[in-house]
């Protein structure tokens, strides 16, 4: 087991765009389960293979309370989109900056699990709108980019001045 590093935006790398996992083999496991002592620790509720710099299709989540309820989904695909959620959202990749991203409300998604088995789930609320989050960084994408230029500006700037004031 080990804890990995969790890139920190802005990074190029968290804008590499994954790879579909071939074969669900032992490394795959071993990479999932070091994400999932990433995310517990870290603490979040959910992770992307992205953050961790390894750019294959492989998400991780758990919304649960008691952080009991880990989910894995390799390969994930998202069959059906319905209606519309605004949720403030947070990313381990972006400590400290939290903002209301539209999403939509409930979706299906379709996945590998950890046996490379296909199984499919239907999601919404929170878990709906982590899946989601997660399935961005997958493509390169940041939640910060949803938001206005202005925004973002501020951010960056909020970011680099943090960074000063730890050195
Ligand atoms: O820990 C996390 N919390 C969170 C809150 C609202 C919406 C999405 C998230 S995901 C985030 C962990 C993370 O950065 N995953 O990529
Ligand atoms: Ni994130």
């Amino acid at each position: 087991m080990a804890i990995l590093k969790i890139l920190q935006y802005p990074d190029d790398r968290l804008h590499k765009v994954a790879t579909s996992v071939k074969q669900v083999t032992d490394s795959s496991r071993k990479l999932i389960k070091d994400m999932a002592e990433t995310m517990y620790a870290a603490p979040g509720i959910g992770l992307a293979a992205t953050q961790v710099d390894q750019h294959l299709r492989i998400i991780i989540v758990d919304t649960s309370e008691e952080n009991n309820n880990l989910m894995v989904f390799i390969n994930p695909e998202i069959i059906s989109f319905s209606g519309e959620s605004d949720c403030e959202e947070g990313c381990l990749s972006v400590p400290g900056i939290y903002e209301k991203v539209r999403r939509a409300e409930r979706i299906t998604v379709k996945a590998l699990n950890l046996k490379g088995d296909p199984f499919s789930m239907d999601a919404e609320g929170l878990l709906a709108v982590c899946i989601q989050h997660e399935m961005d960084h997958l493509l390169g994408k940041v939640f910060v980019e949803y938001l206005s230029p202005l925004k973002q500006t501020r951010i960056r700037a909020k970011i680099k001045k943090r960074v000063r004031e730890t050195m």
